[in-house]
Order: structure tokens, then C-alpha cells, then sequence
């Protein structure tokens, strides 16, 4: 599309300020507007601004009619039956072996909270070796590829903002190991914020307020970006999603792939009980048969309290973001967006919803107010103390009540789920490495050997075990009883 068509259409669309600077531009800067005004679908943000920004701020739209509780496999410790899990792990360990699963991180994100500034899977995270997150997911993956005698392909989703650094970041630890010609990076798609009254933002005179469309841009963009279909080529059917804050993760879980596989489900998740009732999670629920994700901040407080005849919380399924997704399934929620590329811009866009588009099903927008970097009419940036607008974000476990079969599994926290948010408190830096230090513990223990501890089971001396030394507590111990001398636990601990 030629630059005046480009302004024609955006004048048309009630958007012509993205333009008002556009006589005072150089070529170069002419050329970065143009390029960025073409990324966006105009139908698509007038369809968010009428539904999402225009109404009223704060009305959700969620329903809660005919909800109940999703069903669960429990953890055999919590009830469930230990067969099951035993035979979900070999299904899901055949797969594996068949070289039928990829691993896949979103690492998109813009890592606000934790004021890092570098992509957030180069943050250091382990007690000893200081190891980035990046590395720890390295040696999982390559260590699950070990043990089935199949390495496994390793996508990781970037955003425009840390692709080139993540890609050097790989490059400059020579791929941690990895073969590299199985580690993919691929860039999310972008949003631009809007204002209160749906107008699109300037960042500066030639560049839009853009930022990452959230983790469930991932579905579309493992599409675009060609990956479903390698995966396809290379025979991969199955993709281990998790987010890259978590050091703890499983990033290859073979029971949990076991139990999605058995199944035939389009998608799946895990969970772990609720902390207290008023923990602020997603919950696990059903409604018309399907399992669905309910935000904490859309679930009345009292059924958030509600308990079962034992006394547990009757919504107590809280999500942790880690999924097993069908590569047929991503490549069926992403086609709306591709369905729409095909037909043009002008196409009528309904994802703001999760209605249908062209009779597909899609993935729906939520609306973020925030502070957003912009400019004024005279083209001096303004830095707002307020929230000056709207950003837009898809959640990958919308995708949920689309798909067919959906399996929740229990996880236990302490093996799964410690995730680095922000930089002190909960879910920081100290609380992950804390748990780390923990489950080096636990493991030790159960592996006979003597560890001092405090109350919180968290060791008196440091301790780091490499995903490749052991993986959980059952291959660790093998690995430990097969050390001819065993090392002194009490001076502190580096195993690999
Ligand atoms: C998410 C879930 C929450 C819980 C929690 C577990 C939502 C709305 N909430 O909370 O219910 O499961 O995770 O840790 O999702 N990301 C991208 N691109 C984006 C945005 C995010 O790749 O555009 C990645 C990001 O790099 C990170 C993950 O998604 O790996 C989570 O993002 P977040 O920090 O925004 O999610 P959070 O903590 O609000």
C-alpha cells in the first residue's frame, strides 16, 4: 500500500493524527510510520474501541452463569489414582521418545514489575551458579532429550523489543549446550495503545505506541512465523507451553503430556490448589462443558470462599500457565488472524470478542489502562503520572473453551511453580531462589542424605543441582546413589 492510500485510510477510519507529523518527516521516518501504520488492522481497533474502551472502564463482560468447578486429576498423594499416573507418564514418555513434543516459552513480555532491563530469561536465578533463566530451561530440555534419546526442538516466542538481545544472549552461551539448529526465536505480534476515546497513540512523531498483543498472540504468531510448520515436518504434534519467569517448571512434564495425549485434547493445564481463598490466580472452571479460565478479579469473593463438605475451597484449581497444546489446535485458533491477513484490512474483524471470524472461532482482547509514552499535539513527549490510555492483550488460556477434551492435572507447587515477578516480596528473585534451595533439599533428603534445614525446609548451607544431574526427586537419587564417594552436603552443594 503507497503512503497516501495508507493516510487515506487511516483519515477514513477517524485516525488521521497518526499522521499529523507527517510533512515534517525525513524519507527514513516516513518510511518507519508507513511501515508500522501498515502492521495494523484498522477494522480490528475500531471493533476494541467500541467494545473495550468506549464502554464503560472496568465492566468485564464475563459471565458467570452455570459455573462449576473443573474436574481434576489429583496428584496421587491428594487422591488420585497412582495407575493412572503411572500410565499417563508412559504414554507421555512414548511421545517423547517418538520425538512427537517441542518445549515453547513465551518470553514476550515486558518485565515492568522486575525492573530488569534485559530480556527476562537472561536474569539470573539460582542460588550458586547464578544461571539465567534461559540456561535453567536449557538443561531441562536438554536433559529430557538425553533421556529419551531424542533432543527436542526448543521454540521461544521474543518480542520486538528483546529479540536481537535474547538471540545473542543464546549465541554468546553457544546455545547452552543445545543443538542450535533445534532453538527457533520468533517475534509476538504488536498492539498499539489507544486513548480513552480510541484514538491511536503516538510514541513519537514517526513511530506508534506499540506493544506485545500478550501471550495468547502467541497461538498466532507460532503460526506466522512458520513454526507449526516445521513442527509439522519434523513430526512434532505436541508443544509444551510455559512462561519464562518460572524457574521451577517442568518444562517438559511427561505425565502431564501423558494425560493431555490419552485424552485427545486440544489443550491443557495445569494447576495447583489455591494458597488461601483470595490468592490472586486464575481459576479452573467449567461452563457449557467446556474448562474454562475465570480471572480472581471476576469471581465474586463469596464463591471465591466457597468450600466443599472436606473443608477444601470449592474454586480452589488456581492456573499457573503451564499447558500441553495440540500443534492442530494452535493452527485452528490462529487462522482468524490468518483468515483475515488473506482477506485484506478491510475485513470485518470481530476477535475483539471472541466471536466468530469467518465462522472461526477467536481468541478475545482484553483492555489494560496505562501509563503510556507519548507525545503532545506540538510533538513534545509527555511522561503521564495517570493512566493516559489503553493497551490490548490476548490470554492464551482463552483459547481453552475452544478446545476439545481439555485435561486440568494437579502439580505440586514446590516442584513447578515459583515464578520471578517482581523484584522484592512475593514472587521475587529471593522467593525463587528460596524454592530452589528447598527442593535441592527435599531431594537430597529423600535421597537418604542428612541436610539441615530451618522450619520452612529451606537449608542452612547453599545447594544447586543441574537439571542434568538430576530432573525430580526420583532421578536424582539414582544419580546420587551412583556416586562412588558422595560429597559433603554440609559444606554446600553444586552437583552436575
Ligand atoms: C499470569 C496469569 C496468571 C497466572 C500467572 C502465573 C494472565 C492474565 N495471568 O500472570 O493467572 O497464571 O501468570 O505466573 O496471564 N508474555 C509474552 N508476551 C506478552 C505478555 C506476556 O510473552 O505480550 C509472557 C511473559 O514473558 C511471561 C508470561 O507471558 O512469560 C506471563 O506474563 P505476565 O507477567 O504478564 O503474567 P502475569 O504475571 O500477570
Amino acid at each position: 500500500m503507497n503512503a497516501g492510500t495508507l493516510i487515506a485510510a487511516y483519515r477514513a477510519a477517524g485516525q488521521g493524527q497518526v499522521f499529523a507529523f507527517w510533512d515534517s518527516l525525513n524519507p527514513a521516518e516516513r518510511a518507519e510510520l508507513a511501515a508500522q501504520a501498515a502492521e495494523i488492522d484498522l477494522a480490528e481497533i475500531a471493533h476494541l474501541s467500541r467494545t473495550l474502551v468506549l464502554k464503560s472502564a472496568g465492566a468485564t463482560g464475563v459471565s458467570l452463569d452455570g459455573l462449576s468447578p473443573a474436574p481434576c486429576e489429583h496428584l496421587p498423594e491428594n487422591g488420585g489414582e497412582a495407575a493412572r499416573w503411572a500410565a499417563a507418564k508412559a504414554t507421555g514418555e512414548a511421545a517423547l521418545r517418538a520425538g512427537r513434543v517441542a518445549a515453547f516459552t513465551v518470553a514476550g513480555g515486558q518485565g515492568t514489575r522486575l525492573g530488569y532491563d534485559g530480556p527476562k530469561g537472561t536474569f539470573a536465578v539460582t542460588p550458586l551458579k547464578k544461571k539465567s533463566l534461559f540456561q535453567v530451561f536449557a538443561e531441562k530440555i536438554r536433559s529430557a532429550g538425553l533421556r529419551h534419546g531424542k533432543p527436542l526442538h526448543w521454540f521461544i516466542m521474543t518480542s520486538h523489543a528483546n529479540h536481537e538481545r535474547t538471540e545473542q544472549f543464546f549465541a554468546e552461551h553457544r546455545f547452552f549446550g543445545l543443538d542450535k539448529a533445534r532453538v527457533h526465536f520468533f517475534r509476538q505480534g504488536r498492539m498499539p495503545a489507544v486513548d480513552f476515546a480510541g484514538r491511536i497513540l503516538l510514541e513519537t512523531k514517526s513511530s506508534l505506541a506499540l506493544s506485545p498483543d500478550g501471550h495468547g498472540g502467541s497461538l498466532r504468531a507460532l503460526h506466522r512465523s512458520g513454526a507449526l510448520d516445521l513442527m509439522q515436518s519434523e513430526g512434532v504434534d505436541t508443544i509444551s507451553y510455559f512462561q519464562v519467569d518460572n524457574p521451577l517448571v517442568r518444562c517438559v512434564d511427561a505425565a502431564f503430556i501423558g494425560f493431555h495425549l490419552q485424552a485427545r485434547a486440544g489443550m491443557s493445564s495445569k494447576m495447583v490448589p489455591k494458597a488461601y481463598p483470595e490468592e490472586r490466580v486464575g481459576l479452573f472452571c467449567r461452563q457449557n462443558g467446556k474448562v474454562v479460565v475465570v480471572e480472581y478479579s471476576d469471581m465474586p469473593l463469596v464463591m471465591q470462599r466457597e468450600t466443599n463438605p472436606d473443608g477444601t475451597l470449592r474454586y480452589g484449581a488456581g492456573s499457573i500457565a503451564i499447558h500441553v497444546i495440540d500443534r492442530e489446535f494452535a493452527r485452528r485458533m490462529a487462522a482468524p488472524a490468518v483468515a483475515k491477513a488473506m482477506a485484506g484490512s478491510s475485513s470485518p474483524a470481530k476477535s475483539g470478542t471472541g466471536e466468530a471470524v469467518f465462522g472461526i472461532p477467536a481468541l478475545p482482547f482484553h483492555r489494560a489502562d496505562k501509563k503510556i509514552a507519548t507525545i503532545d499535539c506540538a510533538g513534545r513527549p509527555v511522561k503521564p503520572e495517570n493512566a493516559n490510555g489503553v493497551k490490548f492483550e490476548m490470554f492464551v488460556f482463552d483459547a481453552l473453551p475452544f478446545a476439545d477434551n481439555s485435561v486440568v492435572i494437579e502439580t505440586a507447587r514446590a516442584d513447578d511453580f515459583s515464578p520471578v515477578k517482581n523484584a522484592e516480596g512475593v514472587d521475587s528473585p529471593s522467593t525463587a531462589r528460596d524454592d530452589q534451595l528447598r527442593q535441592a533439599a527435599r531431594w537430597l533428603r529423600a535421597a537418604g542424605a542428612a541436610v539441615e534445614a530451618d522450619a520452612t525446609g529451606r537449608p542452612k548451607c547453599g545447594l544447586e543441582i543441574s537439571p542434568l544431574f538430576g530432573y525430580d526427586a526420583g532421578s536424582f537419587a539414582e544419580r546420587w546413589h551412583s556416586l562412588p564417594i558422595k560429597p559433603v552436603v554440609a559444606e554446600g552443594l553444586y552437583l552436575e
